[in-house]
């Protein structure tokens, strides 16, 4: 079951609305075994996301915008993207066998990510500029052509979106105290806030979350209070120096009592490699980003011991192999039999 067929009542679709579901979400809430221990926390959880159909969250907020774009007699759909969500609406085309326009930032984006792009059927243009300034030409264009605007702006992305909020508290029984995400175009954390409240006036919670948002150092335009002209990380998927849904951020974050901060690309790709090989769960630098500023919360004290924390884990490590093995050493090269291999292993 798909997002829309789960949680149809919380969603703006009907009887004209197409299902052209992938059996998106009912992604896992795991359970912490190691880093939770390291910490003192007793009550962490990761919301895996890396395991949607196209291995990001953002497949559920695509098929909504696909079915309603489909239901308004759209035939082409068109994004701008850092990656993930170039992916997953290349996929949802393909599905519903209309037309997909990609604009990436050129030489910016992983290569899984386009790839995948490429392998659905897309028509990928690799932009010369950042992630905004691609934004910005496929708004311009989309207001003067017959193409539907695919972005996060579009607010049938954010309604599926939320759908990752209602799973977290079927699954806890409640809300949990904080639910730290990364923020990149900021429309995760608005759609997130919007679902904890929805649920919360429906009566399915008895509270809400702390928001808590993480960006990196060098594109953190929502910690500093100003755009950034040249946003530069390692998580490419949150390279972005003026996101749209920024208002929505700040109201999440003032809200709810929360915080939006900064975390350094060493502390991002430090917390990549621990989740991996301390928690068996490997995500993207972006998605290590709100598990870096855990670390940084808990050793300030920040954060209460018997807390339930949710860290959205928002997509899968085998997007940017990359950038993983940037952090990692090297396999080792022999040639030789099973002693010297022994010997190499030091058994
Ligand atoms: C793994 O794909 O913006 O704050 O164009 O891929 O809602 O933007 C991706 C964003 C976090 C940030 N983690 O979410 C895109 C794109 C991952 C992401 C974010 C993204 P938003």
């Amino acid at each position: 079951m798909g997002v829309i067929a789960r949680y149809r009542e919380h969603l703006p679709v009907g009887p004209a609305t197409p299902e052209i579901d992938l059996q998106e979400g009912s992604t896992p809430l795991v359970p912490s075994r190691n880093i939770g221990k390291a910490l003192g926390l007793k009550n962490l959880y990761f919301k895996y996301e890396g395991l949607n159909p196209t291995g990001s969250f953002k497949d559920r907020g695509m098929v909504v915008a696909v079915a309603k774009a489909l239901e308004a007699g759209s035939r082409v759909l068109m994004c701008a993207s850092t990656g993930n969500t170039s992916a997953s609406m290349a996929a949802y085309a393909a599905r519903a066998g209309v037309r997909a326009i990609v604009v990436v930032p050129s030489g910016e984006i992983a290569m899984n990510k386009l790839s995948q792009a490429l392998m659905y059927g897309a028509k990928v243009i690799a932009l010369k500029g950042n992630f905004d300034t691609a934004l910005e030409t496929v708004r311009d264009l989309t207001s003067r052509y017959n193409v539907a605007l695919m972005n996060s702006v579009n607010p049938n992305r954010l309604e599926g979106q939320k759908t990752a909020a209602f799973e977290i508290v079927d699954v806890l029984g409640d809300a949990p105290d904080y639910l730290i995400l990364p923020v990149g175009n900021a429309g995760n954390i608005t759609a997130y806030w919007k679902g904890f409240r929805e649920y919360h006036a429906a009566g399915r919670s008895t509270r809400l979350p702390r928001m808590v948002g993480a960006q990196a150092e060098g594109a953190a335009p929502i910690v500093s209070g100003h755009p950034v002209a040249h946003p530069k990380t390692v998580a490419s998927a949150i390279r972005i120096g003026n996101p749209a849904s920024w208002e929505g951020a700040t109201s999440a974050r003032d809200e709810s009592g929360g915080m939006i901060a900064a975390v350094t690309d060493t502390e991002i790709l430090q917390a990549q490699v621990q989740l991996a090989s301390s928690e068996g769960l490997f995500a993207e630098p972006a998605s290590a980003a709100p598990l870096a500023l855990l670390f940084r919360l808990v050793r300030e004290g920040k954060i209460a011991k018997d807390a339930i924390t949710v860290v959205v884990l928002t997509g899968s490590g085998l997007k940017d192999p990359d950038a993983a093995l940037k952090n990692v050493e090297p396999p080792i090269e022999l040639d030789g039999d099973a002693r010297t291999l022994a010997k190499v292993l030091k058994l």
